[in-house]
């Protein structure tokens, strides 16, 4: 039986990279082969495509499309390098965000077009999509302030509307995938975020081995 390909996303700050711990457990305790990886990223290319997109800083602006296209491009090597042959040999997928991001970041918060992005998604995903979304979601603000001593990448120096389009674009894809999707307050305390977690995704587990 192939793995499960379930992915995480979010506003800068909102908690991903902790609530992986959570994943981590939740999945160890039900006795499940699984890998964690990111986007952009994932595989060495991805990784270089990545210092590029977070750091890139030649003073010379980035047009949204350009990002598209490395996203998907990095997207590419990771899929058939990465995640298929783990789904394939029964691995599960967890991804700290995937093509989510792309639809949120570049289309909400660049204003890219999104028949674009959905046609370079159809390429190079042909048909794969996540099993599983976990969306942490939280005011701009909170995310913001649990980030405010680390030193900030090339989106994270975007203005707050960016962000605000950004999180209202996660909300309408969640709003149109609500059986994929599911929308963590993350507001709440480290604590109750991972309770949430470790029941949706407990929940998840149980229906996917009862398949
Ligand atoms: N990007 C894109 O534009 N298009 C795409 O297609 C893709 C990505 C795939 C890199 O992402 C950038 O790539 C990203 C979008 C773009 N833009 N930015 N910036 P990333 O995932 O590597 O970077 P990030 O979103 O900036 O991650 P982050 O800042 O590390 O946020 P996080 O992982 O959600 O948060 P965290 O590190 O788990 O937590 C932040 C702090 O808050 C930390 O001190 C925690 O201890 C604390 N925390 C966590 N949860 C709580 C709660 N519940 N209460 C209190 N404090 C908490």
């Amino acid at each position: 039986m192939r793995g499960a390909f379930v992915t995480i996303e979010g506003i800068e700050g909102v908690g991903k990279t902790t609530s992986l711990d959570t994943v981590r457990e939740t999945l160890g305790r039900s006795g499940i082969a699984f890998r964690i990886t990111r986007e952009p990223g994932g595989t060495a290319l991805g990784e270089r495509l990545r210092e590029l997109l977070l750091h890139a800083d030649d003073g010379e602006p980035v047009r949204g499309e350009t990002e598209a296209l490395l996203m998907f491009a990095a997207r590419a090597q990771h899929l058939s390098l990465v995640i298929e042959p783990a789904l394939e040999r029964g691995e599960w997928v967890v991804c700290d965000r995937f093509t989510d991001a792309t639809f949120a970041y570049q289309g909400g918060g660049r204003g890219v077009d999104t028949e674009f992005l959905e046609c370079l998604r159809d390429g190079v995903q042909r048909g794969r999509e996540p099993d599983l979304t976990l969306l942490l979601d939280a005011p701009v603000e909170v995310g913001w302030a649990r980030i405010a001593n680390r030193s900030h990448d090339r989106f994270e120096r975007e203005r707050k509307e960016f962000f605000e389009r950004v999180r209202r674009a996660y909300l309408y894809l969640a709003e149109r995938n609500p059986a994929r999707i599911k929308v963590i307050d993350a507001t709440q305390s480290r604590e109750a975020v991972a309770r949430e977690i470790d029941a949706v995704l407990g929940r998840f587990v149980a229906e996917w081995k009862a398949r």
